[in-house]
């Protein structure tokens, strides 16, 4: 599915768009960034293991809003999609997630949009991930524009299910054989387990150490 900017004005629509969204990942990176030194700072520990940044393709907007039974046009994509721009914070435990989805929610130039927990109530597909749409205020020369972007704070574990669950349904075009559907539930599982269990054992060897 391709999108086709239609005239001259469109495609420099387009292009402002690219560059309010680029300008909205390199704020909220900055932000991730700093929560990481300071916590590094303050706990000698960093709950951030990387970040991911990504601007959501014309083709994948555009099959998005006809999904939503939208036309495409750049005032819809603005308007109705909200993960034009993406951020992918991967942690270690799973109390790092929350923690620093409570440090983003309380900065004051921050606005959440909307916050999915598929950490407490994972989707049918065993998906698992700390979702948060937020505005961010965009400077620029003549006026400010508040940036939507999705946040997607998972932990390494999380992010390895989703990757290959992501690179599965692409192969079989979301029609996923009943068997494989069956054994990533199955995986996402001993997943949570394997994060339940890590997260026991970092607090024992915290409690040990500061004995
Ligand atoms: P891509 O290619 O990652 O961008 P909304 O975004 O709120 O308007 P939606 O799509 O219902 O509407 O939101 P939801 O369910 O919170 O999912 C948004 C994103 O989460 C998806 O974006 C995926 O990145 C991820 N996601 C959700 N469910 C699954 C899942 O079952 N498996 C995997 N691997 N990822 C999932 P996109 O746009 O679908 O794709």
């Amino acid at each position: 599915m391709e999108w086709k900017p239609e005239n001259e004005n469109e495609v420099q629509n387009w292009e402002e768009v690219v560059l309010i969204y680029n300008s909205a990942l390199k704020e909220i990176g900055t932000k991730l960034e700093i929560l990481n030194d300071e916590f590094q700072h303050v706990h000698q520990y960093n709950p951030i293991e990387h970040i991911k940044t990504r601007i959501k393709t014309p083709q994948s907007i555009v099959k998005k809003l006809k999904k939503n039974g939208y036309e495409s046009t750049i005032s819809n994509m603005v308007e109705h999609v909200n993960d034009i721009a993406g951020v992918r914070v991967i942690c270690s435990f799973t109390s790092d997630i929350y923690r620093i989805a409570e440090m983003i929610i309380n900065q004051s130039d921050i606005k959440v949009v909307s916050v999915k927990d598929y950490i407490f109530k994972p989707k049918p597909s065993g998906y698992k991930s700390y979702h948060l749409i937020v505005t961010v205020p965009i400077f620029l020369s003549d006026r400010h524009i508040d940036a939507k972007v999705e946040i997607q704070i998972r932990t390494v574990a999380m992010d390895f299910w989703a990757s290959l669950e992501h690179k599965i349904h692409y192969k079989f075009e979301g029609d996923i054989p009943e068997h494989i559907k069956n054994e990533l539930v199955e995986c996402a599982n001993m997943i949570s387990d394997l994060d339940a269990r890590m997260l026991h054992l970092n607090e024992q060897v915290q409690e040990l150490v500061s004995d």
